[in-house]
């Protein structure tokens, strides 16, 4: 490849959390967009790339191929402002990444999914637990925000990027960002960082992709 490639998907915060990064970087890439409503991440291209189907998966100029979306963006972050250089707040760093899928995501992102899907009335079931698990990530969020500008240290990191991605969009899982204003006034600041580009923005060059 000539550039690094993306495997992408436009309202998947996951695919978001790379895309925002590699912009922030300033860094050229190639999109290829699979949308997984269609089951395009199940293609046998697909998956002999990555066989866990998931995106965002990110190609290498040299065709080695990485896929999580966490471990994406400490691999693009290395070395850059995005990554704190002291060991503790690397660690710090990687404590809310894994918060981040652990607590967060399979709440706040699953709950999204099922609206955005059509799927919330099959899992009305499931959804209390869904709405329960996210309320309290985002309160754990608020604590931490209140009397801090960003997750770790003073600056804005993977950590904070990580988080972002489905904490702004947690409305449209159907949870009321109004409760945790710290959380509010966070997301305002991260969004008016120099260079920052929304889940909806079209970012890197969209490429036709035969598999
Ligand atoms: N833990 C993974 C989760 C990735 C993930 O769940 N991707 C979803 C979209 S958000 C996907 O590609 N689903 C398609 C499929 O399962 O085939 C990450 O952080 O990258």
């Amino acid at each position: 490849l000539s550039e690094l490639r993306l495997y992408d998907y436009f309202e998947s915060g996951n695919a978001y959390k790379v895309r925002l990064l590699l912009t922030l970087l300033g860094q050229p890439f190639e999109r290829v967009h699979l949308d997984i409503l269609k089951g395009e991440t199940r293609s046998a291209a697909f998956v002999a790339k990555n066989p866990n189907h998931r995106v965002p998966t990110l190609e290498l100029e040299d065709g080695r191929v990485l896929a999580e979306s966490n471990a994406i963006l400490f691999y693009l972050a290395e070395g850059t402002r995005y990554l704190p250089g002291d060991p503790f707040e690397r660690a710090q760093a990687l404590q809310w990444m894994f918060f981040e899928q652990y607590s967060h995501e399979p709440c706040i992102a699953v709950a999204r999914f099922w609206h955005f899907s059509g799927q919330a009335e099959a899992h009305a079931d499931e959804l209390p637990a869904k709405m329960e698990g996210g309320r309290h990530a985002l309160s754990v969020m608020d604590g931490h925000l209140a009397d801090r500008d960003w997750f770790v240290g003073d600056a804005q990191s993977i950590a904070d990027i990580a988080l972002y991605a489905y904490t702004h969009v947690a409305h449209e899982g159907g949870f009321d960002l109004a409760d945790y204003p710290s959380v509010e006034r966070w997301i305002e600041r991260f969004s008016a960082q120099p260079g920052h580009v929304g889940i909806d923005d079209d970012t890197g060059v969209l490429v036709d992709w035969p598999g």
